[in-house]
């Protein structure tokens, strides 16, 4: 019985061992041509390769992400506007950011001569946060835009301020420039930013009806229309067709006398 018992136990040794053998060489003869080998084995030459080329890639990536965000200077620019004696115009101020502003104040210089200011409103990246506006020494509005929770504005270009302003009745000059100073936009960490700034200009418009080219409307266009009653239309005299139906006559003058 003990003999048998050990040959039993014999015989079992005999097959694991030769299971084992059969295992090793069925890996070795799968392992050599595959490709899995060389991914799951020791680094190799080519292992290498492939993850300094990995590396390489994801760190590039980063690098240049993290380039684009530092190195993009928000830019805030005033919007020209054009207008006609007394008429009412929004000054648009624009933000391209990359989304790292969270608070922005400004200055925003006039020619009163020109424009009377009347109000401040949001603009179309700013519609939730509070935007403060006053007038200041030196025909200046100071607008500060901010948010209590410290939220950025978003990234991209839009607006952030829109003053509105009335074209004087009877203004002094024909153009103004409508400037930034001032300037200080802000980080989450109450940092400053660099910003590049460019200013806007206004420009005077004739009112319709203004036919000697004074920018009002009143008796001396009419007489100035006098002169081509009847003419041929050619130069001034096709201004003077104020209704445009080819001929200088008492219709134009009526025309013109209801603008005034
Ligand atoms: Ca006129
Ligand atoms: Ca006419």
């Amino acid at each position: 019985m003990i003999y048998l018992f050990i040959d039993r136990l014999h015989f079992k040794s005999i097959v694991l061992s030769l299971i084992m053998i059969l295992l090793f060489l069925l890996n070795t003869v799968v392992a050599v041509p595959g490709s899995e080998a060389r991914n799951n084995g020791p680094a190799t030459a080519q292992n290498l390769q492939e993850t300094d080329v990995s590396r390489s890639t994801g760190f590039g990536f980063s690098e240049n992400i993290l380039a684009t965000t530092t190195t993009a200077t928000p830019e805030l620019t005033v919007g020209n506007a054009s207008g006609a004696p007394g008429a009412v115009l929004q000054v648009p101020v624009n933000l391209t950011s990359s989304g790292e502003v969270v608070a922005i104040q400004f200055d925003l210089g006039y020619d009163p001569a020109l424009l009377t200011y009347q109000q401040t409103n949001a603009g179309s990246l700013t519609s939730t946060f509070t935007v403060y506006a006053n007038d200041v020494p030196g025909n200046k509005i100071r607008v500060i835009i901010m948010d209590f929770s410290n939220k950025p504005i978003a990234s991209g270009s839009g607006t952030v301020a829109q003053l509105q302003f009335q074209v004087a009745a009877t203004p002094a000059g024909q153009t103004c420039m409508i400037e930034l100073s001032g300037v200080t936009l802000s980080d989450t960490q109450g940092n400053l930013i660099t910003t590049n700034v460019h200013n806007g200009q206004f420009t005077l418009l004739q009112p319709p009806g203004d036919m000697n080219g004074d920018y009002t409307v009143n008796f001396l266009d009419l007489l100035f229309m006098t002169q081509y009653l009847g003419e041929p239309l050619t130069g001034d005299s096709l201004r003077a067709d104020f209704n445009k139906d080819d001929v200088v006559n008492i219709l134009d003058l009526l025309e013109v006398k209801k603008l005034y």
